[in-house]
């Protein structure tokens, strides 16, 4: 133990030399990509290690970290790219060429996978290379002054000092550059400033009074394989329809909102939320009827699969049958009011009542080629998730919090169920063993949307289990037995403790 930290404390200079170095690559890189309007080197690496996940592990992600999986996935690929660096600097201490190699090697490395990116250009592979380029010069130049700097005395050493700080303030100001440009280049957030939208030709029901019944956009649920949003400018945004129709048809963002609005509430559901859990959310949406743009497309009779394409590289894969079934399947610009958010998938995106987000609700959207489930296995099927998902009938107690501690006496248990499409016609709750009674749903403003419902439960001192169930508009009851969300969506009841006081 005391050997290992003796040897690390008399390398630690090779490593800061190292370390060093990388930060200086990684600046050029991440610059340059800016500067040449390609993706950044770091995320590229980011998006190859999620697209390479293997679905247990991604599903684990999910679950334990929600939407910090993507900030703790950079800091993994922070840490390892630290280490490799301080291994570059330690070999760079026996032969600078070996050191200024392994740099070389991470260039390529980094080159390949943008390359392979399924949104790579010709561009997306000089930053990598540049920023391996840079960090094998900045390593090359220290470690000839670190080996000047034993025998060279106090001057040498003040040198290699100097030197380690013009790399690291270059580095630095490299990275300012990199984020004043990048914020220049916000062109999404720009463009949806000057969006107006249309009033609907259709307009939804009366607003459902219950202030909980719409999740505002700055808490909807987020999940999308993104490091960062896409940037679009809706004034150059098009969307293409092509493959097995009549007519190949293009819009631009404009042709969409010429059209006839239609304005929907419609819950969407991640087919990664767990029994209880919160990937779920309620907005009024804006958009263009699907069914309308295929109509004009002519679709051919056996294209049973409507395959949409983000500005990302995502596939998603959603039964035509289903988009044509007189639902309304839509083309959304508009959540709760406002232009789509970024996040959300501004300019446009898709959205099918009663499906799962990873089967319908492509975010970023500029494609949707009509092919058969037959000849095309989308992004996530590719993952073995399965190829036509609706959601699951499912309930969830949201008062009281699960293991919380409340008076004795009345208390409101109170919660969601869902089953778009199908709606909500009852709900069931059962305290300890009792058996199953109903409670109240209250109003919703279509099929589409989850119900809010209450049970006022006269609550006895101890430690009690709530559950709850509901039965969809076709008469289904939630199904009992416990399945995690792969492949298809979660089951099972909702049940928690609670002591009354
Ligand atoms: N381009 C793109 N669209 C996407 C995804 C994605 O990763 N990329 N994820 C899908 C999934 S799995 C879900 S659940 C919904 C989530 O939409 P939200 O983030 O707006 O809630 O978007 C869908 N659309
Ligand atoms: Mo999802």
């Amino acid at each position: 133990m005391k050997r290992a930290w003796k040897w690390f404390a008399r390398h630690l200079l090779d490593f800061s030399i190292g370390i060093l170095a990388l930060l200086a690559g990684i600046a050029a890189a991440e610059l340059l990509a800016v500067v040449l309007g390609a993706q950044s080197p770091f995320l590229n690496v980011g998006s190859a290690v999620i697209d390479a996940t293997p679905t247990p592990l991604k599903e684990y992600a999910v679950r334990e970290f929600g939407t910090a999986d993507k900030p703790i996935l950079l800091a993994v690929i922070g840490a390892a790219l630290v280490l490799f660096a301080a291994v570059c600097g330690l070999l760079a201490s026996l032969r600078v060429w070996l050191g200024a190699a392994g740099f070389g090697l991470f260039g390529l490395v980094g080159a390949v996978i943008a390359a392979l990116r399924p949104t790579a250009t010709a561009l997306d592979a000089l930053p990598p290379l540049l920023g391996a380029l840079t960090g094998a010069a900045a390593l090359v130049v220290l470690s000839r002054r670190r080996a000047l700097a034993g025998p060279g005395g106090a001057p040498a050493r003040r040198r290699l000092l100097l030197t380690g700080a013009a790399v690291l303030a270059a580095s630095a100001l490299g990275y300012a550059g990199t984020r004043l440009l990048a914020s220049a280049g916000a062109v999404g957030e720009q463009s949806r400033a000057g969006v107006r939208l249309p009033a609907p030709a259709s307009p939804a029901p009366p607003a459902v009074a219950d202030g909980s019944f719409y999740t505002p956009n700055r808490d909807f649920y987020r999940v999308d394989t993104a490091l960062s949003v896409p940037q679009i400018d809706a004034d150059r945004w098009r969307l293409r329809v092509h493959g097995r129709v009549a007519n190949e048809r293009e819009y631009s963002f404009a042709d969409l909102l010429a059209r006839p609005l239609v304005e929907r509430d419609v819950t969407l559901v991640c087919v990664s939320n767990e029994v209880g859990g919160p990937y779920l959310g309620t907005a009024r949406w804006l958009g263009v009827p699907l069914a309308e743009l295929l109509a004009e497309a002519g679709v051919d009779t056996d294209a049973d699969q409507v395959v949409s394409r983000s500005v990302d590289g995502m596939t998603i894969g959603t039964p035509t049958r289903v988009v044509t079934d007189g639902r309304d399947a839509m083309l959304a610009v508009g959540m709760n009011g406002e232009p789509l958010p970024l996040a959300h998938g501004f300019p446009v995106r898709m959205l099918v009542p009663g499906l799962y987000g990873y089967v319908s609700a492509c975010k970023w959207i500029t494609e949707m080629e009509l092919s058969r489930f037959a000849d095309f296995d989308p992004y996530w099927v590719r993952r073995d998730w399965a190829a036509e998902a609706p959601v699951k009938t499912s309930s969830r107690i949201d008062t009281p919090r699960a293991l919380s501690t409340v008076a004795a006496g009345p208390v409101r248990i109170a919660g969601v169920a869902w089953a778009p499409h199908r709606g909500i016609r009852a709900v069931e709750v059962r305290i300890d063993g009792g058996p199953w009674v109903p409670a109240t749903p209250a109003d919703v403003s279509s099929a589409d949307t989850w119900r809010r419902w209450f049970y006022d439960w006269e609550a006895v001192p101890g430690r009690h289990d709530l559950s709850v169930r509901a039965t969809d508009g076709g008469g289904d009851v939630q199904v009992e037995e416990r399945v995690t969300p792969f492949p298809d969506g979660a089951t099972g009841w909702h049940s928690i403790a609670v002591r009354v006081g």
